[in-house]
Formats: C-alpha cells, sequence, structure tokens
C-alpha cells in the first residue's frame, strides 16, 4: 500500500509509564519503539496522542476508596476499568519513550485531562461527547486515511480507531507498531471489534 498525501500517522500513547518498568507496563511496549520510528519516517502528517491526566484522575484506583488497579467500577458515563496512577501530567512517566524519534510530528493532543472523564480514544472522552478537536484537525488538513501504532492495542489503540472509523476516516492498525495489556480477553475482543467497524488491521510490511 503506497501511503497517499492524505494520510497521517497517529502514535499512540508511547509513554514510559506504558513501558515495562512504568506504573502500567504493557508487555514489549519498548520493542515497538524503531519501528514507530522507521514508519514516522514514511509519512509527511505524524500526530502524538499524550495520555496526560491530573493527579487524583477518576481512573486511577487510588481516587476510590477500597478500590484495586483492574477493579471495574460504575461511572455517569458506563463502566471505567481502574489502573495503578499513571501519565500524571508533567511526571517523568507521562513523558515519551526517550528513543521515540518524531521531529517532524506537528501536533501532541493530550488526552485524559479532565479529572471527572477517563479518554482512551484520541478523539472522543469516555462520556462519548466532549472531543478532543481531532477530528476536526484532520479534516481541516483533508487527512482522510489515518494509521494507528501505539499502546495499548486493546484500549487506547482500539478506541481510537473506532472512533476514527465513526467519524468517517479509513483507519488502518498497524499491527506489528502496537502492544496489548489483555486484561480478560481484551485483546481478542477488540480485534473483533476494529474487524467488526471495517478498520484494516496491517503489518508495517504492508506500507510501502
Ligand atoms: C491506556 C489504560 C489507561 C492506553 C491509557 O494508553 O491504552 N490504557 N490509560
Ligand atoms: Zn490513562
Amino acid at each position: 500500500m503506497p501511503i497517499s498525501s492524505r494520510a497521517a500517522l497517529l502514535v499512540i500513547d508511547v509513554q514510559n509509564d506504558f513501558i515495562p518498568g512504568g506504573q502500567l507496563p504493557v508487555p514489549e511496549g519498548e520493542q515497538i519503539v524503531p519501528l514507530i520510528n522507521r514508519l514516522a519516517s514514511q509519512f509527511r502528517q505524524v500526530v502524538i496522542a499524550q495520555d496526560w491526566h491530573p493527579s487524583g484522575h477518576i481512573s486511577f484506583a487510588s481516587s476510590h476508596l477500597g478500590r484495586q488497579p483492574y477493579d471495574v467500577i460504575e461511572l455517569p458515563y458506563g463502566a471505567q476499568t481502574l489502573w495503578p496512577n499513571h501519565c500524571v501530567q508533567a511526571s517523568v512517566g507521562a513523558e515519551f519513550h526517550p528513543e521515540l524519534d518524531l521531529p517532524h510530528a506537528q501536533l501532541i493532543i493530550r488526552k485524559g485531562c479532565n479529572p471527572d472523564i477517563d479518554s482512551y480514544s484520541a478523539f472522543l472522552e469516555a462520556d462519548r461527547s466532549t472531543t478532543t478537536g481531532l477530528t476536526g484537525y484532520l479534516k481541516e488538513r483533508s487527512i482522510d486515511t489515518v494509521y494507528m501504532v501505539g499502546l495499548a492495542l486493546d484500549f487506547c489503540v482500539m478506541f481510537s480507531a473506532l472512533d476514527a472509523r465513526a467519524a468517517g476516516f479509513n483507519v488502518c492498525v498497524v499491527l506489528d507498531g502496537c502492544r496489548a495489556i489483555d486484561l480478560d480477553g481484551s485483546l481478542a475482543a477488540a480485534i473483533a471489534r476494529m474487524q467488526e467497524a471495517g478498520v484494516s488491521l496491517i503489518q508495517s510490511s504492508d506500507v510501502r
């Protein structure tokens, strides 16, 4: 697949806290960094998503008395998995992996900034109505196809992919540029949901 001039690469949450050694490690998360750097050099348009929570964020187990990480609770907008504290604004854990090398990226979109709403997706927060503005940015720049890589495949990448499809973009998730958390079958479920939604699941070798 040659890269269209109307395509953008969205690099999702390649941050220290999602790398082994961080607060919410995604197994093998560090392994995708060289591939992402190589792939990104083929794109003119690169956007980076950054999970960026205030301390005391509603998605942190520590914000809920008696709850443990990976418990699921009901919030006004629906079920919420509780996580270890992670990607706290301006912390080292929230910084990009030190070897991520995307000098030509034009936009960093920060998400999960609202203390009372989580946001896995780089497009729409978990209340499904607060937008990050990313759809408008991409459409104003005439982007019609969004390639995605990053962490975690079964959370932030999947929700970003579904929302991008719903917004009318062609979406290609580059599987070897992603790694998953895989909680209770979440990886298989994510693959099925993306396929159902018409997301193309590809390998980096398909992009030339
Ligand atoms: C993510 C859980 C909590 C992700 C972010 O980037 O997939 N997962 N916050
Ligand atoms: Zn988060």
